[in-house]
């Protein structure tokens, strides 16, 4: 018979992460490991919310199951996984989660070299209706001779050395960038456990005839934001509007948005007149990924988001990002 076709030559993470740390004879391993943490943390994640229904961690926590056991929600076991494996690899200073109000210092890790942001899981009013949605991250290196202070994070995205995002989706999709360099996508193959490069070299479409934004918000936008969405209600040059598609998950939005192109945004409003997002785990990382994948983000006030640097850790900021073109014609509208 014939012999099944089988591509044996596969780009796990593992091996894109080894070839990258080849690139940099200087380099020590310690931000590959730091990325080896950050996969089982995904995949950890991945596996929880594939199961969640059957094993009953949809809901609040705090209440209990049939036993009287306590029951953890989903967002409380993926942040406590998420601080385990950063913990754990010994590689990393401190961390800034959404699930936590102050900054976690990881003291026994001596000579740790990065400082890491993270949302858990992001769009999580989206969990017990099985909607996608995703855990965004954001490293920093900290200075020469600094053991990790608040400072080392309090960063403009500019200086972000690495950042992406996994979305828990009907599969488990993995983007990552690095500083100046390009973005690449993987795919979770759950029969092996490994996330394969399934997506090299992403780059966002120019434009695309696509919005994404909670529109029930515009009651409290400006006039300018009004303005600008409305604009794309009317018949555009080829006569047709834009669609809309809002999902309510910035990273199931964003990573729709990467690969088909259009605009995404989250505007600063009078109801949250400094924006909804935070900088640190959602606007600033999201905005390398768009940079470094050809488009643009700025936030409300048309400032490149990647230099924005938050005051606290939990700073947020009204976001616009996408396309070059879409965003060219965002900007047009707030001059
Ligand atoms: P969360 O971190 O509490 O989940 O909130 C962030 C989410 C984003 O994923 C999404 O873009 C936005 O909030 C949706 O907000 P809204 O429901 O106001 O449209
Ligand atoms: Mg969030």
């Amino acid at each position: 018979g014939e012999t099944e076709k089988v591509n044996t030559n596969i780009i796990t993470l593992t091996r894109f992460l080894t070839e990258e740390q080849a690139k940099f004879p200087e380099a020590t391993g310690d931000f590959t490991l730091l990325c080896h943490a950050l996969q089982f943390a995904f995949k950890s994640i991945a596996y929880y919310i594939r199961r969640a229904t059957l094993v009953n961690l949809t809901g609040l926590a705090g209440s209990s199951n049939i036993t009287g056991d306590d029951q953890k929600k989903l967002d409380v076991i993926s942040n406590d996984l998420f601080i385990e494996a950063m913990r754990s690899c010994g590689k990393v200073a401190l961390l800034v989660s959404e699930e936590e109000d102050e900054v976690i210092y990881f003291s026994d890790a001596k000579g740790a070299r990065y400082a890491v942001a993270c949302d858990p899981i992001d769009g999580s009013s989206n969990l017990d209706a099985g909607v996608s949605v995703g855990t965004i991250f954001g490293i920093h290196k900290l200075p020469e001779g600094s053991t990790g202070t608040k400072e080392d994070i309090l960063k403009p995205g500019a200086e972000l050395l690495a950042s992406g995002f996994t979305m828990y989706g009907a599969s488990t999709q993995l983007v990552l960038t690095m500083k100046g360099a390009t973005v690449n996508g993987f795919t979770l193959d759950n029969g092996v456990g490994e996330f394969i490069l399934t997506h090299p070299d992403m780059r966002l479409p120019r434009s695309r005839a696509i919005y994404s934004v909670n529109e029930g918000n515009s009651l409290y936008w400006d006039d300018q934001t009004n303005n600008y969405f409305n604009s794309l209600k009317l018949a555009q040059a080829d006569g047709k509007p834009y669609s809309s598609r809002y999902i309510g998950s910035m990273v199931a939005d964003a990573y729709r948005t990467l690969l088909y192109g259009g605009i995404f945004a989250y505007p600063a409003d009078k109801k949250s007149p400094k924006g909804k997002l935070r900088i640190l785990y959602e606007c600033a990382p999201m905005a390398q990924v768009f940079e470094n994948a050809g488009g643009q983000a700025v936030d409300s006030q048309m400032r490149r988001m990647l230099d924005v640097a938050p005051e606290h850790i939990h700073d947020r900021a009204g976001i616009f990002m996408g396309s070059w073109d879409e965003m060219e014609k965002v900007k047009g509208f707030f001059k």
